[in-house]
């Protein structure tokens, strides 16, 4: 259904959205992520949109380009505007799993931190024409990238999923303005289920507790808070949807985006001695959304077996 590639060209052409992120791998050979389904798909494009579509699920991602005097949050809210209708137009108006990508993201843009701005654009459009809000809003990562035009990769269904959050953090939509004129629209997990399979999508997850960044410096000590964040969603979808994630575990997937290469070793040696080192990783060079942070982790947890 798509392809994505982090900092490389995709070597081979395919007929199907390909996603380029300039976020370059740190470390092993070079990955793609592939996206798969096992029914008939169509493909979508349009201006700076393009995506894959099952019967009830859609892929893809909106590519737009920063114009010179135009604010990011006035680019984020006609990009999320336009996609919010175009998913209902089309018959997919559940959002599952959101990515954004966008250059500079600690950087101001007249008096504020463009990552804030992006804030302001997505809460504006969400708030505006979800039915559900706050409470349908799907999991998200926002992370920084070296280059390129503001990229939202969106996952949405013709079927609702169910949206969680971690009982060590505040929600990031009820985080006080101290972050920002709006805050971040996001839960800190989905779990979408189907007739094949159970997944848990979880959000990019940070050294934060409560709405509160820790271990400002230390990389290995945010490594550690962040795979206690993660633990606390997989024991909240258990709780909340008697999903037991332990089996499915083994194949989870994970990318951690990390600001500084250099502090690969210290995070690598923070993950080895968790439970995710087992697992399948990709560390990727990103900057976050709080200038703090040193490393954020995102996972997919696939299931056959959960009970429904
Ligand atoms: C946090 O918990 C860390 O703005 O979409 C993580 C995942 C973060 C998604 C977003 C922000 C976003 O606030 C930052």
């Amino acid at each position: 259904m798509a392809v994505m590639s982090f900092g490389h060209t995709i070597p081979v052409t395919v007929p199907c959205p390909t996603i380029r992120l300039d976020l370059p791998q740190i470390d092993g050979p070079p990955l793609v992520e592939v996206w798969t389904a096992d029914k008939p798909v169509a493909m979508r494009e349009s201006a700076g949109c393009s995506m894959a579509m099952t019967d009830d699920v859609v892929i893809g991602s909106i590519r737009l380009d920063e114009r010179s005097g135009v604010l990011l949050d006035a680019t984020t809210y006609a990009g999320y505007r336009n996609l919010l209708q175009q998913l209902r137009l089309l018959g997919y108006p559940h959002l599952w799993r959101i990515w954004n990508y966008f250059p500079r993201i600690n950087d101001d843009q007249d008096g504020l931190e463009r990552y804030r701005r992006f804030c302001v654009g997505r809460h504006q459009a969400l708030t505006e024409s979800m039915t559900d809000y706050p409470t349908a809003l799907p999991a998200a990562t926002a992370v920084g990238t070296r280059s390129g035009p503001l990229q939202i990769v969106f996952l949405a269904g013709a079927h609702p999923a169910t949206h969680l959050g971690n009982p060590r953090q505040l929600n990031a939509y009820e985080y006080p303005s101290d972050y920002g004129p709006r805050s971040p629209s996001f839960a800190r997990a989905t779990v979408t289920r189907s007739a094949h399979d159970t997944r848990l999508y979880i959000a990019g997850t940070a050294s934060i507790v409560g709405h509160l960044s820790q271990h400002a410096g230390l990389p290995m000590e945010q490594t550690r808070e962040t795979v206690r964040n993660l633990r606390a969603v997989f024991n909240q979808a258990k709780h909340v949807t008697g999903a037991d994630l332990t089996e499915a575990q083994r194949q989870a997937m994970y990318k951690v985006y990390i600001r500084k290469p250099d502090s690969l070793p210290d995070i690598r040696r923070a993950l080895h001695d968790s439970p995710l080192s087992t697992h399948h990783l990709v560390f990727l060079e990103g900057d976050l959304c709080r200038r703090e942070l040193l490393m954020e982790i995102e996972g997919l947890i696939s299931s056959e077996s959960f009970p429904s």
